[in-house]
């Protein structure tokens, strides 16, 4: 049923762009329009299993979304997601979020308006950030950490390199690689939980007490190491502390709630609302760091944001180098306009990216900024990123495999 006249604008076709400007596998999805000129663009990066989302784009998304009128996002996202019957998992909803992302810049380029403005509007200028610092010794770090203060950074998330092991997050560690036996990574939790605590007193007492400092776990401890890392940490008055747990032991929060008030972040492998909505419901955590385009993308991430907001959590979108800045957009313009927004990662972007993806939004202050253009108010130069295909090796990007000194094979 249509209002009598109103013929609406449809989706014509669905197109997927892979590119690596910065040999991150991005992936991008860009709906083209029935109104001559009209597109919009989402972001659908899973980077370590790029060409899985983009088949299930072109294969499956696209015949389903070509015909569909572009005004109905929402209504779309209920029924391309139960179109699988089964559901949700990283490469569904990646793809997902590409077409989903792609319409809400649709609607804001129809609207003439940013997205944050269909939104509600901004409730801040702009979101503030945190940086990566790193390096293989408490006063690398620091100085590391300094040089962004003095750039204007307020929030800096701090790793560092344990001696003959690959630890996650810092420099001096072996970068990520296709896997060959001979290049398998060791990593013990003992010398880092050692280490940490060290870290963070060396960083309270040279920084002072102003800067924001944060730290990522990363999954790689057993998890009642974990409860006592959270508790060793609390002097030192962390902005919050992340995936202390895997999503698998996320029951784990319960028991480490009671016993100390270390801000937790969570949630970046987060894929289903059955994983994450109970730890909202009951206040175990304190900030929701989930991936957007592994949610499903923009319409499911607002909707969490609201839910989050009741419940006193704040939000913390995840925004490594492997969110693209079509991601990092439609971030931010979430960020603008949620009143329970607490700090925006981000990955700086390069020159080269920002050509390839003019608009960008820009960082200023330790924080990021958006443009006042319709919807996302970001492009790409196609024929840029056609200059950056992906890496042919074997393996298309793995997450690398690490293993105990003995062996066995642990989480990220
Ligand atoms: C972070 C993350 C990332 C992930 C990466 C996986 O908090 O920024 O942990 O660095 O490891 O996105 O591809
Ligand atoms: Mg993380």
């Amino acid at each position: 049923m249509t209002v009598a006249g109103a013929k609406p604008v449809t989706i014509t076709d669905v197109q997927t762009i892979l590119t690596a400007p910065e040999g991150i596998r991005l992936v991008i999805v860009k709906v083209l329009t029935s109104e001559p000129g009209l597109y919009g663009l989402g972001c659908a990066t899973f980077t370590q299993r790029a060409l899985a989302v983009a088949t299930a784009i072109d294969e499956y998304l696209k015949p389903f979304a070509i015909g569909r009128d572009v005004d109905r996002i929402e209504d779309f996202y209920q029924a391309a997601y139960v179109s699988s019957y089964w559901r949700s998992g990283p490469v569904l909803n990646n793809a997902l979020s590409g077409v989903d992302q792609a319409l809400w810049d649709i609607k804001g380029k129809r609207a003439n308006m940013p997205v944050y403005q269909l939104l509600g509007g901004k409730v801040r200028e702009a979101a503030p950030v945190y940086v990566h610092a790193s390096g293989s010794e408490p006063q690398e770090v620091e100085d590391r950490a300094r040089e962004y203060m003095e750039q204007g950074f307020r929030h800096i998330r701090c790793q560092m390199a344990i001696p003959g092991l690959t630890t996650y997050g810092s420099r001096g560690g072996k970068t990520l690689q296709a896997l060959s036996p001979e290049q398998t990574r060791t990593w013990e939790p003992g010398p880092y939980m050692r280490a940490v605590p060290r870290l963070f007193e060396h960083l309270r007492t040279t920084l002072g007490d102003e800067v924001e400092l944060l730290h990522d776990v990363h999954e790689r401890i057993p998890p009642i190491d974990g409860v006592w890392l959270a508790k060793a940490l609390e002097p030192y008055r962390l902005f919050f502390l992340e995936d202390l747990f895997a999503p698998e032991d996320a029951d784990y929060f319960r028991l480490v709630r009671q016993q100390t008030s270390t801000p937790l972040a969570m949630g970046e492998l987060f894929v289903n609302v059955a994983e994450y909505a109970p730890l909202i419901r009951e206040r175990l955590i304190d900030f929701i760091r989930v991936h957007i385009t592994d949610i499903g993308g923009f319409s499911m991430a607002r909707k969490l944001a609201a839910f989050c907001e009741f419940m006193g959590v704040r939000t913390a979108w995840h925004g490594p180098g492997d969110v693209s800045p079509v991601g990092h957009a439609a971030n931010l313009h979430l960020d603008l306009a949620t009143p329970n927004f607490g700090i925006q990662e981000l990955s700086l972007m390069s020159d080269r990216l920002q050509e390839v993806f003019p608009g960008t939004p820009v960082v200023r202050d330790g924080a990021l900024w958006a443009n006042d253009l319709p919807g996302w108010g970001i492009d790409i130069d196609e024929e840029l990123a056609a200059r950056y295909p992906f890496a042919e090796e074997p393996g298309h990007g793995y997450w690398p495999e690490i293993r105990r000194l003995d062996g066995t094979v642990i989480r990220p």
